[in-house]
């Protein structure tokens, strides 16, 4: 169902699945080249430039801003504060909701996605923003084989060499977090059957930390402009790159997350990435916090391995 229509009431009127509004003035059109295609497919990342005009920026930062003001989380330093249910603001429906943005999934994935959240990191001055981590929180209430992505914008301009406060990511065509999944998958049938796996997870944090350093000499940072954004799918391992422009106290980004139409729930790989605090595959407990996570409380009427598209919680597809 394409809604064309320019005016505001035919906004106002749409319901589940009636995206597609065209005409925004918060969403550019933007064109890709097949040789940036090509990159999305090898990379798995492509930054999309010029994306949002400055309207959208401020009302994407004004919904950022108020939310995490009250954010209570602790996330043991390694990002200030975290802010949830962005996509709840009508300026954010509006961005969601608009062709142009839809138009972004259609042309370089040619999926339809379920928008599922939008949230807000925020690092201080000098804070090294969460360290080398996959989708194993935001995707992973869904089976390994789903396709989900991320569209990051940075709300100030990112100069990788002098102001950090960007992401670094690793090309999936050097090394995909797609069979972390896997072994995800495979540890949360032990967790969730009360074994004792201590040693195992032991073995998987040594692994994980020799990955590390080779993560370090493939990974991959670009600079972005106020409007600019970063696409990565769910099998990208990124990290936050430490936040030191000399003459801001901190930097926000966001993050607008996405699944697969057909995409199904995994209950049993959830509950125990949730318990385990996320990074069951890393071995280290609470690698990327999940606190405040509220993906229990949605999709509740999908049974474990139905698919999400069903769920009453599914608002906005693209
Ligand atoms: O903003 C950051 O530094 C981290 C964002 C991130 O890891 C994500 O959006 O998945
Ligand atoms: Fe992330």
């Amino acid at each position: 169902m394409n809604i064309q229509s320019k005016t505001p009431v035919a906004r106002k009127k749409a319901k589940k699945g009636d995206v597609n509004v065209s005409g925004s003035n918060l969403v550019n059109q933007v064109k890709f080249t097949a040789d940036e295609k090509a990159q999305y497919d090898r990379n798995g990342f492509l930054p999309v430039r010029n994306i949002f005009t400055p309207e959208a920026v401020e009302g994407i930062r004004n919904v950022a801003e108020r939310l995490i003001q009250q954010d209570k989380m602790n996330t043991d330093g390694t990002l200030s504060r975290v802010a949830f249910r962005l996509h709840e603001d009508p300026t954010m429906q509006e961005i969601i909701r608009s062709q142009e943005f839809a138009d972004v999934f259609r042309d370089l994935m040619e999926r339809r996605m379920i928008f599922t959240e939008a949230q807000a990191f925020e690092l201080s001055k000098g804070g090294t923003g969460l360290p080398w981590h996959f989708g194993y929180i935001s995707f992973g209430y869904i089976r390994p084989e789903d396709m989900a992505c991320t569209l990051w914008v940075p709300l100030s301009p990112v100069n990788a060499k002098k102001t950090g406060g960007g992401m670094a990511y690793v090309p999936e065509s050097i090394y995909s977090a797609r069979r972390d999944y896997d072994l995800g998958s495979m540890l949360a049938d032990h967790m969730n059957k009360g074994d004792d796996i201590e040693e195992l997870l032991g073995g998987f944090k040594q692994a994980h930390e020799a990955m590390e350093p080779i993560f370090e000499e493939n990974a991959v940072e670009d600079d972005f402009n106020v409007g600019d954004a970063f696409l990565f799918n769910k099998n990208v391992w990124h990290r936050s790159s430490r936040f030191q422009q000399k003459n801001a106290t901190r930097r926000i980004g966001v993050a607008f997350r996405f699944i697969d139409l057909n995409s199904h729930l995994d209950k049993e790989r959830w509950k125990a990435e949730f318990e385990f605090g996320g990074g069951i595959s890393t071995g280290i407990k609470k690698y990327v916090y999940a606190a405040q996570e509220d993906r229990f409380s949605r999709f509740t009427d999908v049974e474990h391995g139905g698919a999400i598209r069903f769920s009453k919680d599914v608002k906005t597809v693209v």
